[in-house]
């Protein structure tokens, strides 16, 4: 069977640096996809990693993996250059200067919300891969357990 190599991914810390939040539990393709069309816009990927008790906060529930295991999962993704530990979304501001982001990126499902960062990096807003999610996913294998 021919297994398909993925294209080389150029990263350079001194060039354009894109920064990029989220939970990014149960990886799927939608984060594969923003992943790979965040770094095409630069040079150096950054993601800030939304902490256990964050996404707690944000969606009512702890992920499946914990915060340790999400950041081994992104960090070795070959789009991503560098990954931290998102503690709360008010911090955006500070992450941004802190890791000097030329841009910031994030999914339609967010659009407008972080325009207030504008005077600090370019906002973009990506579109959401359709008909994927993780709460998509355990819903289906729930269902297939239960029917099983
Ligand atoms: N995403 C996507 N397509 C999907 C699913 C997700 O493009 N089918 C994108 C989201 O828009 C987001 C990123 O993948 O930009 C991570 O998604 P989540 O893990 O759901 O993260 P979220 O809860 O949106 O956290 O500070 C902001 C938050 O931490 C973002």
């Amino acid at each position: 069977m021919a297994v398909l190599q993925p294209a080389p991914v150029a990263s350079n810390p001194n060039g354009r640096r894109i920064i990029t939040f989220g939970t990014f539990d149960l990886f799927h393709m939608g984060h594969v996809n923003i992943l790979r069309r965040a770094k095409a816009l630069g040079d150096w990927l950054i993601v800030g990693v939304s902490s256990d008790e964050l996404n707690d906060r944000k969606k009512g529930h702890k992920p499946y993996f914990s915060i340790e295991e999400r950041l081994a999962i992104i960090g070795d993704s070959r789009a991503v250059d560098e990954v931290f530990v998102e503690d709360a979304l008010e911090l955006k501001g500070d992450y941004i200067q802190q890791y000097r982001a030329d841009v910031l990126v994030m999914g339609d499902d967010w659009a407008g919300r972080f325009d207030q960062f504008a005077p600090l990096c370019e906002v973009v807003y990506l579109p959401r891969t359709p008909e994927i999610s993780s709460t998509q996913i355990v819903t289906v294998v729930r269902a297939g357990s239960s029917a099983a």
